[in-house]
């Protein structure tokens, strides 16, 4: 089962359904989708009128990307809707033509990445500023969380189901990006293991980035506070 979180991607729901349902037949899709002002969930609901493996769960408001990811996930594992769960953004940036590949790698891997940074893998429309940023970014995650993932807020993600029931799901408190990362960093702690295959990530066409100066913040500190916590567990080993 995909989960997809929207907020304001009106725009972007029908293309990528329809790409979805040409790649991956009718792998089921929840939709979180935050109260957005534009009707996303309207044109959600119009869809479902003719695909019965579409679903909507309606939250009231703007709750944040994380909080939308989560609340999908314990969903699916408390009603025990599915064997995996993928997640992906609603505005094409991951393509929607790599599901069965996916799909196929969590046969035998419990968590699959759709990486920027392996061989094969990329972004289109970026300039040489922003994939420096970026790759520095992910960098720097890497070596302060100890993570062995060269995209660490990689956002087209899948998990076994099994594997997400290794890890507390309320325990994880970011909202952003950094969602990405605490989520690889706890699976990690858990014992899980990795698998990345490449992605040629697409930057949006339709409706706006929610990417925000408070969601940078959190991503840049979310590596510091795993370092120290990994630390910490060093000196009570240890001391
Ligand atoms: N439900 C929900 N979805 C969100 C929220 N913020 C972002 N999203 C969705 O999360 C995905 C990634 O957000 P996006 O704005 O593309 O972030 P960017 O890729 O970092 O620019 C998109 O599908 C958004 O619609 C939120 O507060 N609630
Ligand atoms: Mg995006």
């Amino acid at each position: 089962m995909l989960i997809i979180p929207t907020y304001n991607e009106r725009d972007n729901i029908a293309p990528l359904v329809g790409r979805i349902r040409s790649a991956a037949g009718n792998e089921p899709v929840l939709f979180v989708d935050d109260n957005s002002p534009d009707g996303t969930a309207d044109e959600i609901r119009r869809i479902q009128a003719t695909d019965a493996n579409i679903h909507l769960l309606a939250r009231p408001g703007k709750g944040g990307y994380g909080s939308a990811c989560r609340d999908a996930m314990k969903k699916i594992l408390h009603e025990n809707l599915a064997d995996y769960v993928i997640q992906s953004d609603a505005d094409l940036s991951h393509p929607p033509e790599l599901l069965p590949r996916m799909i196929d790698l969590l046969k035998t891997s419990p968590v699959v990445i759709g990486s920027r940074y392996v061989a094969g893998g990329g972004a289109q429309n970026w300039d040489v500023r922003r994939r420096f940023l970026s790759f520095g970014a992910n960098l720097y995650a890497r070596l302060f969380t100890g993570v062995p993932v060269h995209d660490m807020t990689a956002g087209f993600v899948g998990y076994q189901a099994d594997v997400l029931r290794k890890i507390n799901l309320d325990e994880i408190g970011s909202e952003g990006y950094a969602f990405l990362m605490e989520m690889k960093f706890n699976l990690h702690r858990a014992g899980a293991s990795f698998r990345e295959f490449p992605i040629i990530f697409c930057e949006r066409e339709a409706g706006k980035s929610k990417f925000s100066r408070k969601i940078l913040l959190e991503g840049m500190r979310f590596p510091l506070r795993a370092l120290k916590k990994r630390i910490r567990q060093r000196d009570s080993r240890t001391g």
